[in-house]
């Protein structure tokens, strides 16, 4: 037998989450993205550098960098992404992450034994339920960036997934299938 499985909002709903919409225009680079007040697009390295694509973003803190994100209240979300930060500075890189008005996370990067073509992301995983119908999704560098050598955080990947909710057919398929299983098991007991 079918089953149906109602997935609402497939897909990303992230606009341009892997940064790769860049073609040059630096006023417009970051399109849906807002950076505040410091971001950037790192490109032009070689196929793998970076963790999704040829682009990513660079925070260069304290920065943020936000998306307003059309949702669905009492939908829950799953948010996923790729952190880096600038291998020449030893210092471990942190990012915190917003959803509205709350920190729902925070990440770091170790730039032990990396280098720009060997950058290790880390991917960031986080599930998230909407209160409104529009929410803020930011991603903050909370660091001083140094003069001579800045401390960076590099992001790429983000991806914001409603969470598939099974429908009443697939509720009832389960449903009868667990009485199934219950009906068996009672009469290999019973046998
Ligand atoms: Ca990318």
């Amino acid at each position: 037998m079918a089953t149906t499985i109602c997935v609402r909002g497939q897909g990303s709903l992230i606009s341009n989450g892997s940064f790769e919409n860049f073609n040059g225009d630096y006023l417009d680079y970051m399109q849906d993205w807002v950076p505040q007040p410091f971001g950037e697009v790192l490109y032009g390295y070689p196929d793998g550098t970076m963790a999704d694509g040829y682009v990513c973003a660079v925070l260069a803190g304290p920065s943020t960098l936000y998306q307003d994100v059309p949702t669905v209240p009492g939908q829950s979300y799953d948010l996923s992404f790729a952190m880096a930060g600038n291998p020449i500075i030893p210092e471990i890189a942190s990012m915190n992450v917003f959803w509205g008005e709350n920190m729902v996370g925070k990440f770091h990067w170790d730039p032990t034994d990396r280098d720009i073509l060997h950058l290790g992301w880390v991917y960031g995983t986080v599930r998230l339920v909407a209160s409104e119908s529009t929410t803020r999704l930011t991603f903050q560098d909370p660091m001083v960036a140094g003069y001579l050598a800045p401390r960076l955080v590099m992001l790429d990947a983000v991806e914001l997934t409603a969470v598939p909710e099974p429908d009443a057919i697939q509720l009832i398929v389960l449903g009868g299938s667990a009485l199934l299983v219950f009906g068996w098991t009672r009469w290999r007991q019973m046998g």
